[in-house]
């Protein structure tokens, strides 16, 4: 053998890695930054005693001694390159100003003191040294530098929150990362590892509440057994900063007590409520409040009884006021028997009880007014109820954006809305004012997502679907973010801060929302699943029950052309929104064209701004989503070398199915759709692989998630 024969390679990933330790893992680092590290922890001096200091002084060290291999010691004295963690109260001379952090932001800065450097993170409370410290190990991880800091951050969104849409018998809907991870049966005795995980992984992003179950609630979820049950997992999340909060059932009065009612009108309703809000508060004092998804979907609610939502809302927010509980109420509503379009149902039914709401009570907005679409304009009720707090509800699991196989990492589609612009008080209105609530002035703000968390060694499903997670908390933080900082960083902490790495990851995140809108719904098409499980196409739907369950109720297809008619000529959904996009939205020319199909019944050979006819750019959009997943295989074929042998081969295998089913995807689009255009394909666009029958025979009636 010839030594020639061997090329060097740089030194690859030694272990397989299962994901479980998420963006935490705290990998070792080269020698040179190591040393770095150390210089500037190379002891911790934490003043005070809480469960909360303890955690995050151990945090640091666990960090610190995975990255370097060497654990600095907690000390009482400042030296040269420690660690400080200090409140005012704990240290009444703090050289560090904490005005305008509240409880739960942090300074960090490298200070000098008693003539020595050092770096001080700095709070109003532990939460905020906690927060400080996740946001010192994420500098570490990632290899940014570590002197000169200065430092300050504070959230503006006071609730940011998971919703677990958890059955009470382990099921999650739609939940794509197996059974859930509340472990309802051996609650409260037996509290796993898994609960102080998610815990510390929440709280690294800033997290600050958890409602535990779904909204499609059982009653018996408000039960003695079951409310001890939340509370010993209140008892873990605690010291971590995190609340929980219980979804419930509109008439869990007369299911579980027998009451006659569930009018929220009756003294005897707001009573059993009242009674039941106090036993909760008995079990878990700092409990957050209650979730309400009512009227919507079959579930009940006070319209079975002539009563409004803010009816509803104010009742259940009366029982949990002298406890500081509060009340989110959603506004994802739809009723069958309404037969306005569903995209106007929302606002119809909460724009006239704007004002109308107790001051405990917020109102919980998907962010458009459907349902979690790949692309949907932001929800008309942003902008639209200044009286009233407004919290954005994201669907961090992906019902409709391949669910857990499929590489779309949502930063981008979390962006797009809080960015949008709803002109409520001129330009610059954008959602994230709504909902932070600086363009009214609201003081109770909140931000939930709907969790892609369940059992799986990897928590979300996939590694990538974990960048959804850290990308939600992270925007839930800071508003002002960009997706693309965010994707970085994950990938810095997921991967490895080595360039090589992240920029093609990053790259490949960045389009890749972008590329699912194109092969499942391209130019403004939306809810085109197949139905139930949402899976994979299904444009062709037409017989179920209700109109607004049926893909062609949403795409309108026709031989004349395709596309919703929101404007005055249809709907008039476009008049939900402030006057200049009101405007915008109804005007097919000036329409932005990745909205056009939503708000537009459009000819099939309407020129779209490339040239080309509608009909020919709808089978280019799928075919370049097609392309780019085909681009991200290659892309990560490259990254080979760098990344470790488990998590390298689940992102490829995933790649392959997420290859396949954008294929199928176009493929079905446009068999379907050709049946309805009677127009050729483009030149050099393959005909479908089979034949509609084909597509449309494809059953799923396994697929996770649905029940
Ligand atoms: C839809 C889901 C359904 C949820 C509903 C909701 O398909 O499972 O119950 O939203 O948010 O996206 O209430």
């Amino acid at each position: 053998m010839t030594g020639t024969a061997l090329t060097p390679v740089l030194a690859p990933m030694a272990q397989a890695e299962d994901g479980y330790d998420l963006w935490l893992r705290y990998a070792r680092v080269e020698p040179s930054r190591a040393g770095v590290l150390a210089a500037h922890a190379n002891a911790i001096v934490a003043s005070g005693s809480s469960p909360t200091l303890a955690i995050a002084t151990q945090e640091l060290q666990r960090g610190i001694a995975g990255m370097t291999g060497t654990t600095p010691a907690l000390s009482a004295t400042v030296q040269q390159g420690a660690l400080l963690l200090a409140t005012p109260a704990s240290t009444p001379s703090l050289p560090v100003k904490t005005d305008g952090l509240g409880e739960e932001g942090y300074a960090i800065r490298t200070i000098m003191m008693d003539g020595k450097a050092v770096t001080l993170i700095a709070a109003n409370s532990d939460i905020g040294l906690l927060h400080g410290a996740y946001h010192w190990l994420r500098l570490a991880q990632s290899g940014e530098k570590l002197d000169n800091l200065d430092i300050r951050s504070a959230p503006k969104i006071g609730l940011r929150l998971l919703n677990h849409w958890d059955n009470l018998n382990g099921t999650v809907e739609r939940g794509y990362a197996g059974q859930s991870i509340w472990d309802w049966w051996r609650l409260p005795d037996w509290k796993g590892p898994r609960y102080s995980d998610y815990a510390r992984a929440n709280a690294s992003i800033g997290i600050n509440g958890t409602v535990l179950n779904n909204v499609n609630a059982k009653a018996d979820s408000l039960t003695a057994p079951y409310i001890a049950k939340a509370a010993a997992l209140a008892d873990v999340f605690r010291p971590y900063g995190i609340k929980v909060y219980l979804s419930v059932k509109w008439t869990a009065p007369m299911e579980l007590d027998g009451l006659k009612t569930a009018d929220p009108l009756d003294p005897a309703v707001a009573a059993w409520w009242k009674a039941k809000a106090d036993e909760i508060y008995k079990a878990i004092p700092d409990f957050g409040g209650f979730l309400v998804k009512a009227n919507s979907e079959g579930q009940p609610g006070p319209q079975d009884y002539n009563r409004t939502h803010a009816d509803g809302a104010n009742m259940l927010a009366a029982a949990v006021k002298a406890h500081g509980g509060i009340v989110m109420w959603r506004a994802f509503v739809y009723a069958h028997d309404n037969p306005d379009d569903r995209a106007k149902q929302a606002y119809s039914d909460f724009k006239p009880l704007d004002g109308k709401f107790a001051d405990n009570v917020i109102v919980q907005v998907k962010n458009g007014a459907i349902d979690f679409q790949p692309r949907e304009p932001f929800h008309p009720l942003f902008g639209a109820m200044p009286r009233t707090p407004l919290m954005m509800e994201f669907q961090i699991t992906k019902e409709y954006l391949g669910q857990s196989t499929h590489l779309t990492y949502l930063g981008p589609l979390f962006e797009e809305v809080l960015d949008a612009d709803t002109y409520a008080k001129g330009k610059g209105s954008t959602v994230a004012k709504v909902i932070d609530g600086s363009l009214e002035g609201h003081k109770l703000t909140g931000i939930a997502g709907v969790a892609n968390i369940g059992v799986d060694r990897d928590w979300s499903g996939s590694i990538f679907n974990q960048a959804d997670w850290y990308a939600f908390g992270r925007l839930a933080w800071d508003t002002s973010l960009s997706a693309e900082t965010i994707a970085k960083e994950w990938a810095e902490m997921t991967f490895s801060p080595d360039p090589k790495v992240v920029q093609p990851v990053v790259r490949m995140m960045m389009g890749s929302r972008e590329a699912a809108v194109d092969y499942m719904t391209p130019l403004g098409l939306a809810h085109v699943m197949d139905t139930g499980h949402h899976y994979g196409p299904g444009p062709w739907v037409s017989e179920l029950a209700r109109p607004e369950w049926n893909p062609v109720y949403y795409h309108k297809a026709d031989a004349t052309g395709i596309g919703f008619d929101r404007t005055k000529t249809g709907s008039n959904a476009v008049s939900q929104y402030a006057a200049p996009l009101a405007k915008l939205f109804g005007s097919v020319k000036i329409t932005p064209e990745r909205d056009l199909l939503w708000f537009h019944h459009v000819p099939w050979d309407y020129r779209l701004k490339s040239g080309e006819t509608l009909w020919n750019g709808l089978v280019h959009h799928y075919e370049a989503g097609v392309n780019y997943v085909a681009d991200m295989q290659t892309t990560w074929a490259s990254l080979k070398p760098y990344v470790d042998a488990e998590r390298y081969a689940q992102t490829e295998t995933f790649l392959t199915i997420q290859h396949r089913e954008a294929l199928w995807w176009r493929d079905a689009s446009i068999a379907y759709f050709q049946s309805v255009s009677q127009r050729p394909l483009p030149a050099g666009s393959a005909a479908p692989a089979h034949d509609l029958n084909w597509y449309k025979a494809q059953k799923f009636p396994y697929a996770p998630g649905h029940n």
